[in-house]
Parts: C-alpha cells; structure tokens; sequence
C-alpha cells in the first residue's frame, strides 16, 4: 500500500509545508482506549478475546514538514520520561517499512487514557498517530488498511519499545463499533478472524465500571511479569496454559451469553476469569482483588481484572442503579487500607480510530 498527496514543497522556511499542491498537510485522528470483557493473555497463545474500544481517547494532530524530522509533544506525558516517544518513531517507521511516504512529521499529542492505567494508552497512542498518517497521505480507512495499521502498531510496540504484547489493543482500537464487543480470534495470528458482538448491557439497566487500583506496571520490562509469562506459555507450562484453555472456554460461552442477554451468567464467567487469572496465571495483585471481591459482596453480578495484570484496572458489571454503591464500597476498602483512591469510569462500547478533520 502506498501513499498519495505527500509532495509538499520544500521552500518553506520554517519547515512547514504549504498547501501549493493541494495536499492536506494537517491531519487531527482519534483512537480509543479499551477494556477486555474476558479473554485475557489468550491473544499471544492463539486463543480468544472479546474487548470493546471505549470512550476515553487519544488525540493526535500531526503536520507534515518539509524535512525529514519527527518533532514531537504530549499534553499529558511528565516531561522528564520521554519513553513514550519510541511508540510514535516506532510507527512511523513500521509504516516507512511497509513503502509509506512518510514525511517528517510535527505531532501533538492529547489523552484521556490514564497513562500506564492499564486501558491500552500505548496502542491508542499508536493508533491515533497511524491513523493521523494515514489521513495524510490519503489512504482511505477501510477494513484492510485499519488491519494493516494494527499490525504495523503491534510491531511498533513489540520491536521498537520492546513490549511483547499480543495484538489485541490495536486490532480493537483500529475495529471497534460502537455498542459492540469485538470477537477475535488468533488462531492464525498473522490473520486474526473478528466478529463484532453486540453487547446492549446499556438497555438492560446494567453498567460496565472500570476501576483504575492506580497500580503501575510497563509491559515494557522485558524481565517483567507479562514477558515472564509468555516465555512461560511458549515452554509449556501445564498451569499456565490451563488457564488460557479455561480461558478460551468462558470466552466462548460468554458470547453465548451475551446472545441470550444472560447477564448472570456472564457475570459468573468474568468472577471465574478473575479467579483463574489469580490462581493459575499469577498476575492479579491485591488492589484487583480487593476492588473484586468488595464489588461482588456489594452485589456486582461479575468482576474481573482486565488486561495484563500486575495492577491496572478491574471490570465489573453491575445494575445501573447500584454503581455509585459499589464504587463507595470500594472506596472504603481502599481507604482502609490507606491505599491512594482508585478512579472509576463507567464505560460502554464505542467506535475504533477515525479521523476527526479535515
Ligand atoms: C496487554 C497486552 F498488550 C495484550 O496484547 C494482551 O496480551 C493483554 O495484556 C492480556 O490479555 O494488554
């Protein structure tokens, strides 16, 4: 795939470009955060995952220059750590790689993900930026080229800032639908089949809470917990791949429940989820359980931790008129203890990556 409208002149001296040949020099994408249901660590083990693309975004406004620089800046990112760069020279690259006219670029980052939260900040980052490029150089956004820059994103993060994650983040960033869940299955990674899964809790009277335990962990730290269980996986250990097999089972029943609107069951599915995360793959800590286990004795129909563990944010699912109860009651569980305040946001399903202007 290749680009078109990158010609910008090259006689502008503050090394914008000007608009003399009629391309767009400044493009403004948005791409979502997200928050696994159920399915987790089965994305790099060929098995199943069923996210939805969330409100909460990355913005990113990028200009072409006229020369070859990436000039970069983050509204939200702490000045001192500029770790979050590698993604953006990551992407750039990857699509450089796939024969992309990139030109230099100015960008201008803004986010609502909480950085390091555990919602996928880093793919929504990678994803607005691929998106903004894409814009640029005027590929259209159809169902091949947002797969196409999900993979690209994927190897930004896996080669370029070392984070070996699984794909799930930048194929729901780049495919979600509003008020769909998104069925994927890695059976052949390189292809990953989707299936869009409606998902109308909303209508049914219920929420979807997300709370952040503000527990940090980089998926980065290559000796960390998630590459640790990878290794883990890819040699065969008997405990850990119970849980991805067990895993892949809810999944598929959670779809089904989802199908019949059976709530209770698939609140029951998302507790085993959590259950298994923390007895067989290890990687829950005690702020996820403690916001679980407060939230189902409150009454939650289910509760897990989502995403890669070792902190993050939990997923709960509860009747609508019930959430601001759940989220005192694990307020004071966190006060309690003299933790920090967890945050929650109510989430719903919303739409991928797209180009807000021009
Ligand atoms: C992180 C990774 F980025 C995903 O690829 C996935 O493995 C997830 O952890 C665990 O399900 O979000």
């Amino acid at each position: 795939m290749s680009g078109r409208g990158t010609a910008v002149t090259l006689d502008e001296p503050a090394g914008r470009p000007t608009r003399q040949d009629g391309a767009v020099v400044t493009v403004v994408a948005r791409a979502p955060g997200r928050v696994n249901l159920i399915g987790e660590h089965t994305d790099y083990n060929g098995g199943l995952c069923l996210p939805f693309a969330i409100q909460l975004a990355t913005t990113a406004t990028v200009t072409a220059r006229t020369d070859d620089q990436l000039r970069m800046t983050s509204a939200e990112a702490n000045p001192a750590d500029t770790t979050w760069q590698a993604y953006v020279v990551g992407v750039v690259a990857e699509l450089r790689g796939l024969g992309w006219q990139v030109p230099g670029l100015d960008i201008a980052l803004t986010s609502t993900v909480p950085l390091g939260g555990g919602l996928s900040s880093s793919a929504a980052l990678e994803c607005s930026v691929a998106t903004a490029i894409a814009g640029l150089l005027g590929v259209p956004l159809d169902d091949r080229a947002r797969r196409t820059l999900a993979d690209a994103c994927r190897r930004a993060e896996t080669d370029h800032v070392g984070a070996p994650t699984g794909g799930m983040d930048q194929l729901v960033s780049m495919l979600g639908a509003a008020g769909h869940a998104l069925l994927i299955d890695f059976a052949d990674p390189a292809t990953p089949a989707t299936t869009p899964v409606a998902l109308p809790v909303t209508a049914d009277g219920l929420a979807l809470l997300v709370t952040d335990t503000r527990v940090r962990h980089s998926l980065a730290d290559g000796d960390g917990g998630y590459g640790q269980r990878r290794r883990e996986c890819a040699t065969g250990d008997a405990r850990r791949l119970r849980h991805v097999a067990t895993e892949n089972d809810r999944v598929r029943a959670a779809v089904a429940a989802i199908g019949e609107r059976d709530w209770r069951e698939l609140g029951l599915l998302m507790t085993a989820s959590h259950t298994s995360l923390r007895e067989d793959y290890e990687v829950s800590v005690p702020q996820l359980d403690l916001v679980v286990d407060t939230a189902l004795s409150r009454g939650a129909m289910g509760s897990r931790m989502t995403g890669g563990g070792f902190g993050g944010c939990t997923i709960t699912l509860v009747a609508a008129d019930e959430v601001v109860a759940a989220r005192a009651a694990v307020d004071a569980a966190y006060r309690e203890r003299g933790w920090a305040a967890p945050v929650h946001h109510v989430v719903e399903p919303g739409p991928g990556a797209r180009v807000l202007s021009p």
